[in-house]
């Protein structure tokens, strides 16, 4: 079975049959969180592009490494902590087989996809724009694709342009031809929108990026825990996440940047564990990975990171992509019967999420009102302030979901919101 990323959504009509193929009920099991009531009702957590939930392999991968193994990285010549190591950098080997990358060089360690992000517009950034040069971004952007690139073109003198949004989520991507001139020096924009659920065609959007000599960065944040991804299919140049949104701990993310670019870019942070020497005066750097990697990283949450690509990996991420992508299709559906509802984003494909707004209350009386009946939904403009006032709202409710979700609870779900309907009125 071959995916190409999102050029690859369309492919996943092929694998039909993979999703059939799980016990998503035994699935859930792995999750001792999804277990519990909360306010005397069972819990259904649909708040997973916020951050997911945690299967037991990846809290029992925590504990042993604490257990058996910490101690500092890179550092000691004990037996901890070569094993410390070891397992820090088998994590680096196992995110760059995940994504495709053709090294594990390739593979920085951060906090996460706002730490990966800063890290291209503060070390690439800071070196390689100039004055007039663009910045090439979308209307869809997170607050963490968004601001790093307003405060280094602040910086630089550089400028900022916008790939406008249509009016059904997608991106106008005929616009693209006269937006693609020779200035922009990089495009960065989102796989999966966190807020309307659009997939946009990554493939497509690097090769034409390319064709006019511009590097790319994509925003994988709600993309890497869903699907198959592959960065060399995909051409882009940068790709971030975080570990958080894919059953990992908090506080681990990853950049993937090109070898021949991270060669070139000098380090952004200065500490331990980036230099090769030191005097008084100047310090020569490490290679990358480690050069961008200063300070004690986060070992246990890497050790988490493998742990959660394996267990995602054990299921299946076209079966898991395929089993989402059904449940936002089927939530999409129920709650546009709900009276006085808009759903936003594009009606066909869409990521793991839906976004809505009821007439009948703010988003944020809305999840208030959920929460009374165990439900975690999240209202609010979901760090993406320029493209609610696009649609002119003030922000909407999102239910997103993951694996261990069910079409029952999305039935709940609808039969909460007909209830807040009534109560509202
Ligand atoms: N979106 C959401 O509820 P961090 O916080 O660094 O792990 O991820 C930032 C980020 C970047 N890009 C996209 C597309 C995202 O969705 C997020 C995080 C959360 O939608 C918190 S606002």
């Amino acid at each position: 079975m071959h995916w190409r990323g999102i050029a690859g959504v369309a492919d996943c009509r092929v694998h039909k049959a993979v999703a059939s193929q799980v016990d998503w009920r035994a699935v859930r099991e792995d999750f001792p969180i999804l277990r519990q009531r909360v306010r005397g009702h069972d819990l259904i957590y649909f708040d997973s592009a916020a951050s997911s939930q945690k299967p037991r392999a990846v809290i029992e991968a925590l504990r042993n490494f604490y257990e058996r193994d910490n101690a500092n990285v890179h550092r000691g010549l004990h037996t901890l902590s070569g094993r410390a190591t070891e397992a820090y950098e088998h994590a680096r080997q196992r995110v760059a087989e995940y994504i495709g990358a053709a090294s594990a060089d390739e593979i920085i360690f951060t906090r996460g996809t706002t730490e990966s992000i800063n890290l291209v517009a503060q070390a690439w950034g800071e070196k390689f724009l100039g004055e007039g040069d663009v910045i090439l971004l979308t209307a869809m952007e997170h607050h963490s694709n968004l601001v790093p690139w307003q405060l280094l073109a602040e910086r630089k003198g550089a400028r900022l342009q916008f790939l406008p949004v249509r009016d059904d989520g997608t991106l106008d991507i005929e616009k693209l031809h006269s937006l693609l001139t020779p200035e922009v020096k990089l495009f960065a924009f989102t796989h999966i929108s966190n807020s309307l659920g659009t997939i946009n065609p990554v493939a497509d959007l690097c090769a034409k990026a390319r064709a006019v000599g511009a590097l790319t960065l994509v925003d994988a944040a709600q993309s890497a825990g869903h699907m198959p991804l592959d960065v060399q299919e995909l051409g882009c140049d940068f790709l971030a996440f975080s570990g958080h949104k894919m059953c990992a701990p908090t506080g681990i993310g990853v950049l993937y940047g090109r070898a021949e670019l991270l060669d070139s870019t000098p380090p952004w942070q200065g500490g331990g564990e980036m230099i090769v020497s030191v005097t008084l005066e100047k310090s020569t750097f490490k290679k990358p990975p480690h050069r961008f990697e200063a300070g004690t990283p986060n070992i246990a949450g890497a050790v988490g990171l493998a742990a959660a690509i394996d267990y995602i990996d054990a299921i299946g991420r076209p079966a898991i992509f395929e089993h989402d992508s059904e449940l936002a299709r089927y939530a999409a559906d129920r709650v546009s019967e709900l009276p006085g509802t808009r759903v936003f984003g594009p009606k066909e494909e869409r990521g793991a999420l839906v976004g809505f707004v009821m007439d009948a209350a703010h988003p944020h009386d809305l999840t208030t009102f959920a929460d009374q009946y165990g439900l975690a939904l999240r209202g609010g403009h979901h760090c993406n302030q320029p493209l609610m006032r696009r649609f002119n709202v003030p922000g909407t409710t999102r239910a997103s979901f993951y694996f261990y979700n069910t079409t029952e609870e999305i039935d709940r779900m609808v039969e909460i919101l007909h209830a807040a309907v009534q109560f509202f009125k």
